[in-house]
């Protein structure tokens, strides 16, 4: 509009001398033209932006068409948001007493200078909640891998060996090597051999590296590596315990034939369960334990893929917490939550003195409904949870 005004001024000027019923016509006409140049120009920029939109829309649908086959072939169920959250069998309290739980406590170091790890990567159908079976891609045991434990300083020396169907790979977050050379795809039927020297302390993530990477990490191929300090850096605990967090996609109920992965969910960032250790709830039937008065340390990894872990335990206050497992800085004291981002890790103290049952959750409450949650028995208590 300021382009239209400012060239009817400039024609008022340029027809000065002529009458004013003419000069007041011209000046119309001039707006007129302006005005429908510029309708001109806005049709022709929407037909352009629309012309964009379609090209947009062709591509995407190729490239959802290249990608098609594989998905079908994993039985993806694309464009469906049917969340099948807390689905559960009629059995279900029955089906989570039994369960066997994960191991969380921390393992033994590896003597000497090396630490040896073999992982082996498997297709195999496992259990995620109390019932619902999933076809994973995982470490022999299951999702998550093994917890890996060695100490800052030695040199982790690791076998690969593919299993599976597909290319898979084993990126470590913390190593400090070339990932085209280390990180690199294992062909079915193969092993692949490296070495990287665990010079940080912390808690970090390993996983497959493999595109898509969403998928092969929301498939259970992923675990926790904890690199600690020298003996006396860090102040003692009676207890350790591991806590992989994460999040399940699935295409069906997972009640009768096992579900699989969904990848449009994981885009949405919409889980079906989340997790401590691959199995919902698993730590509320089967509670981890600590004595009164004894500091009990929490290495926690996210490995999402995509959605963070806001680790508290309800009554009570994290004495020290090592945000992002930094144990190069000094901790906070006596916070409430920590953030656990996708990726990352956190290394949390608490000291209870009273006994009783306290609940670990993520506090992004959606997360509890969907089974991230477990409990700390202090003082071996009986009972259960009221909430
Ligand atoms: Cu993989």
């Amino acid at each position: 509009m300021s382009t239209a005004s400012y060239t009817s001024h400039a024609s008022a000027r340029k027809d000065e001398g002529l009458s004013p019923l003419v000069g007041i016509v011209s000046i119309l006409l001039g707006v007129l033209v302006v005005v429908l140049g510029f309708l001109a120009f806005a049709m022709w920029a929407d037909s352009h932006h629309a012309r964009d939109a379609a090209r947009a829309a062709a591509a995407s649908a190729h490239t959802a068409a290249a990608k098609a086959p594989a998905s079908a072939a994993m039985g993806s169920n694309l464009g469906d948001l049917t969340s099948y959250a807390g689905a559960a069998p009629a059995n279900a309290a029955e089906l989570a007493a039994a369960h066997q739980p994960h191991p969380a406590t921390l393992p033994a170091l590896q003597a000497g200078p090396v630490a040896h790890v073999h992982l082996v990567l498997k297709d195999v159908t496992i259990q995620v909640a109390p019932g619902i079976k999933y076809a994973a891609w995982t470490w022999a045991d299951g999702a998550p891998g093994p917890v890996i434990h060695v100490r800052q300083g030695q040199t982790v020396d690791v076998t690969l060996t593919n299993k599976g169907a597909i290319p898979h790979s084993v990126d470590f977050h913390a190593a400090r090597v070339a990932p085209n050379m280390d990180f690199r795809d294992v062909n079915p039927g193969s092993s692949f051999h490296f070495r990287f020297t665990a010079n940080d302390p912390g808690v970090f993530m390993y996983h497959c590296g493999t595109k898509p990477v969403l998928m092969h990490i929301a498939n259970g191929m992923y675990g926790a590596i904890v690199v600690e300090p020298k003996a006396g850096v860090l102040p003692h605990a009676d207890r350790n315990y591991v806590l992989v967090a994460s999040e399940w996609y699935l295409s069906s109920d997972g009640l009768g034939k096992p579900a699989q992965f969904n990848m449009t969910k994981a885009h949405a960032r919409q889980p079906d369960w989340m997790t401590f250790n691959g199995y919902a709830g698993q730590y509320v039937a089967h509670p981890l334990t600590a004595k009164p008065g004894q500091t009990v340390r929490f290495w926690i990894v996210d490995a999402g893929p995509s959605i963070d872990t806001d680790f508290h335990i309800v009554g009570t206050i994290l004495n020290r917490a090592w945000v992002d497992a930094g144990l190069n800085s000094k901790p906070l004291h006596d916070v409430q939550t920590v953030g656990v981002p996708a990726g990352g890790g956190g290394v949390f103290d608490v000291k209870i003195d009273k006994p009783g049952l306290y609940p670990f959750v993520s506090h992004a409450f959606a997360a509890v409904d969907e089974g991230q949650v477990g409990v700390l028995n202090v003082g071996n208590v009986q009972g259960t949870m009221s909430h």
